[in-house]
């Protein structure tokens, strides 16, 4: 009899090893499939901390796999159970009902989870990070939710302006305390998110820093190249993690895109288009002295830009919508110029436009549909049109657990940036905001 078991096998332990044992009990060949670090991405199995190989390892060294196999993506269990002749196939009992599907292809067994133990549980106790939030606006709102989907990161309490809305924050949300002083805060937490009002961004980010706390900052992280840098020169000299949280950057399918369009797929990348729009009638975003559209949305598009072209920019120019009666822009076109290409990132509150996102190169182009900044879908185009691919991926839920998953691994990684958003990034990004904000030509 032939056995299959699954699993991704983090910091092995003896509900791993008991498992294997009682599948292997089952028959006389046990095949143990080790999740690649990509499934376990698409699957929302965030924070996994050892690699693939030292998971593999791990599997190896217990002594009870007759044969290691990779499982790298969604249905292949049901290639594998033909492909190895599979007679059972064997997993924990945290899954009962989840695979009775594979029933048509074998017999299907749980087995009793060992209580009491679990990586999760592993990888806390190597410390959990302790997250204190900064606003209790909207975006404050989904990242609590989201936060729940990263294992190692515990939501302390919030800080708000008003502290009145604080207290109603941390009442929704079940978080321990509100806090009416935000040095308290900052005395009881190793990291802050920053979802503040852009222009109070660089303050709240700088104090913290100040205080040894690291900072995933909302974007813009501020709205001037200067700030920024100096942000970033603090963080460094005291040896803490500043990221900007542009989720986009962080999304695995975005990196992806990234990957391929920086592989030579099309050519050498010349041009990239990317729109962002959204339509408000009221509130913050129309009003100075930080609203308008390229403070609120130009981030997404310019991290495409300089994820795609880098951050060696040659020239900016913007033009800017401000219809009469309006205290801010409400569309704009930045376009930036590089030594060897060129990109327009287009943004409006006020206008609607199709929202996609065009990588245009040598030898053909990447076509990323709306919501691109969520990427879920591209596509490469070339002249010929039978060499066209399609590239699918997961984006679950809103996206900001990608973000706080890289930031909780930084920190613990005690790795001061992210290659997936870098500081240099996040200043290029900032100057171009500020040259197109300060220097656009305004029609009406
Ligand atoms: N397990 C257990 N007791 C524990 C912890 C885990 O019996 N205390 C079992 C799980 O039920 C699973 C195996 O050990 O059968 C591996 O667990 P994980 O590494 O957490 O992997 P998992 O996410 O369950 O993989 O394709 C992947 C599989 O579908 C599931």
């Amino acid at each position: 009899m032939r056995v299959i078991t699954y699993g991704t096998f983090d910091l092995f332990h003896e509900g791993h090893r008991r498992l294997l044992e009682r599948a292997r009990a089952l028959g006389d060949y046990l095949i143990v499939g080790v999740t690649t670090e990509n499934y376990d991405d698409a699957r929302g199995k965030l924070n996994v901390q050892q690699s693939l190989m030292t998971r593999i390892k791990n599997v190896e060294e217990s002594g009870l796999a007759d044969k290691i196999i990779i499982e790298e993506f969604e249905g292949q269990k049901v290639q594998d159970i033909q492909k190895h002749k599979v007679d059972v196939f064997a997993i924990g009992s945290d899954w009962v009902g989840k695979f009775d599907y594979l029933g048509d292809y074998c017999e299907v067994t749980y087995l009793d989870r060992t209580t009491g133990i679990s990586s999760t549980q592993l990888r806390n106790e190597a410390g959990v990070i302790k997250l204190g939030l900064v606003g209790a606006g909207r975006i404050a709102h989904r990242f609590v939710q989201e936060a729940r989907f990263v294992s190692g990161v515990s939501v302390e309490g919030v800080h708000n302006r008003t502290f009145r809305t604080a207290q109603e924050f941390t009442r929704e949300h079940e978080l321990d305390q509100a806090f009416e002083d935000y040095d308290s805060l900052l005395e009881s937490v190793d990291a802050v998110y920053v979802a503040t009002p852009h222009e109070t961004h660089e303050g709240y980010a700088r104090r913290a820093l100040e205080a040894g706390v690291h900072v995933l900052c909302e974007k813009p992280m501020t709205l001037t190249r200067d700030e920024t840098e100096r942000l970033f020169a603090l963080a460094g000299e005291r040896e803490l993690v500043l990221m900007e949280a542009i989720k986009t950057a962080f999304a695995p399918g975005f990196q992806r895109m990234v990957a391929v369009a920086r592989s030579g797929a099309i050519g050498q990348v010349r041009s990239v288009d990317a729109t962002f729009t959204k339509l408000v009638d009221e509130g913050r975003e129309l009003h100075p002295p930080a609203g308008g559209s390229i403070s609120e949305l130009a981030s997404y598009p310019l991290v495409a830009v300089v994820k795609l072209l880098g951050t060696d920019v040659t020239h900016v120019a913007a033009s800017s919508l401000r219809p009469e009666g309006s205290e801010v822009e409400v569309y704009s076109r930045i376009t930036v110029e590089f030594a060897h290409g060129e990109a327009t990132a287009r943004t409006g509150l006020g206008v609607k436009a199709e929202g996609d996102l065009v990588v245009a190169g040598s030898e053909g182009y990447l076509h990323v549909p709306a919501p691109w900044w969520k990427t879920e879908y591209f596509e490469a185009r070339f002249e010929d049109s039978r060499n066209n691919k399609k590239y699918y991926y997961k984006f679950d839920g809103d996206g900001l657990r990608y973000e706080l998953a890289e930031f909780a691994w930084l920190i613990r990684n005690h790795s001061p940036e992210s290659y997936k958003l870098r500081a240099r990034e996040s200043v290029a990004i900032a100057d171009i905001i500020e040259r197109a904000r300060t220097q656009a030509r305004t029609f009406s």
